[in-house]
């Protein structure tokens, strides 16, 4: 237990980027297996202009690709690309079949609709989990579909880190298709890492506090530096930080620093567990990725030998 300069007890750092090593370093392992048997996994990130934050997480993506062993492909198109261009560049994806797993970055640029995009890819090569087939797949607790990245990855820390949710009330901060809704959806399934009470807030919520004061576990995706202070929580608390900000210090190399969505210094002392931002939820998410890319080539690698059983049989 780490204590504060006053002797305080701090509650545990849970740490995803070591958790997210362990996954990935294991997954190398299931490529390698794959790769014996003819299929190398292979995923497939399209990145729609400059947005600077967007370039350091698909570069992420890139680099955790070659480390793995899979086949990585990054797509980087100006800002100025039409959406026909790029549904062109995801239907041509979606007829490789050397390619498992399609990405596109969000956000878009604002002459394309995201949703129309989404609808485009192959929901077999969906490794966001954001076609509305997997979304539909996840909600009614289909396994054979994909999850989105980010929410598994949350789900994944609580399990490793021995957060038991089953009867536990949750309460999440945020409602976006990304996180907050198909967190609440994995959460609430009949299932390991879940079996939870959901309580989805969000920016119309009235009295805030009064939910997140309740809370067995806090998850905050909301994008609002700070928007979680030690007077919103209750002692014992395990807090998930899953927002990603970027505020303004002189100080640090960069001109700026990330921080979440919670007040860490102030929230650490009553949580009994808490994620940092950086090197919390973010790289579980690309774990994550990964996760569901290796899958993806695994499944089209059955469905492919099935085809042959058939063929075979025919022959007979
Ligand atoms: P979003 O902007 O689409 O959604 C934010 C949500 O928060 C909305 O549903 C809104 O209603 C709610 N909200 C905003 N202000 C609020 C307030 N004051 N009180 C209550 N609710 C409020 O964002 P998103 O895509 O879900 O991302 C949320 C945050 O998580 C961002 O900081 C983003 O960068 C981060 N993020 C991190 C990862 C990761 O891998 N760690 C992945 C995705 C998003
Ligand atoms: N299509 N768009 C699509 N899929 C996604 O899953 C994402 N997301 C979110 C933005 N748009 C997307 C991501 O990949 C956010 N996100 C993401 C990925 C990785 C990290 C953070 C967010 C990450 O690696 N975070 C590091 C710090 C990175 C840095 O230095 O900026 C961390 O330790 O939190």
């Amino acid at each position: 237990m780490d204590r504060g300069s006053h002797g305080e007890e701090l509650g545990r750092i849970i740490d995803g980027a070591a958790i997210a090593r362990r996954i990935r370093d294991k997954l190398a392992g299931e490529v390698e297996a794959l790769a014996a048997s003819g299929v190398v996994p292979g995923l497939a990130v399209i990145l729609v202009g400059d947005d600077p934050a967007s370039a350091v997480y698909v570069a992420s993506k890139e680099r955790a690709c070659a480390e793995a062993g899979m086949n990585g492909l990054t797509i980087r198109l100006p800002a100025t690309t039409t959406q026909r261009d790029l549904l062109d560049q995801v239907r041509a994806l979606n007829d490789d079949p050397s390619i498992h797993g399609i990405l596109v970055q969000m956000p878009l640029p604002k002459q394309i609709d995201p949703d129309t995009v989404i609808r485009a890819i192959d929901p077999t090569k969906d490794v966001d989990g954001f076609h509305p087939i997997n979304v539909g797949k996840l909600l009614i607790g289909e396994e054979d579909g994909f999850a989105p990245c980010t929410p598994a990855g949350v789900q994944e820390l609580l399990v490793q880190s021995g957060v038991n949710t089953l009867g536990k009330d949750i309460v999440l901060i945020g409602r976006s298709n990304i996180v907050g809704k198909p967190m609440a959806a994995l959460l609430l399934q009949d299932h390991l890492g879940a079996n939870a009470t959901v309580t989805i807030c969000h920016r119309y919520t009235r009295d805030l506090a009064a939910h997140t004061r309740r809370a067995d576990i806090l998850i905050a995706a909301a994008g609002r530096p700070k928007l979680v202070t030690a007077d919103m929580v209750k002692q014992g608390v395990v807090v998930i930080d899953v927002g990603i900000n970027r505020v303004s210090d002189a100080s640090a190399p960069k001109g700026y620093r990330l921080v979440g969505d919670v007040d860490f210094d102030a929230v650490r002392p009553l949580a009994s567990q808490i994620t940092p931002v950086p090197k919390g939820v973010g790289p579980m998410t690309i774990a994550m990725l990964m996760k569901n890319t290796v899958r993806a080539a695994a499944m089209h690698a059955a469905r492919v030998s099935a085809l042959r059983g058939v063929a075979i049989g025919e022959m007979a």
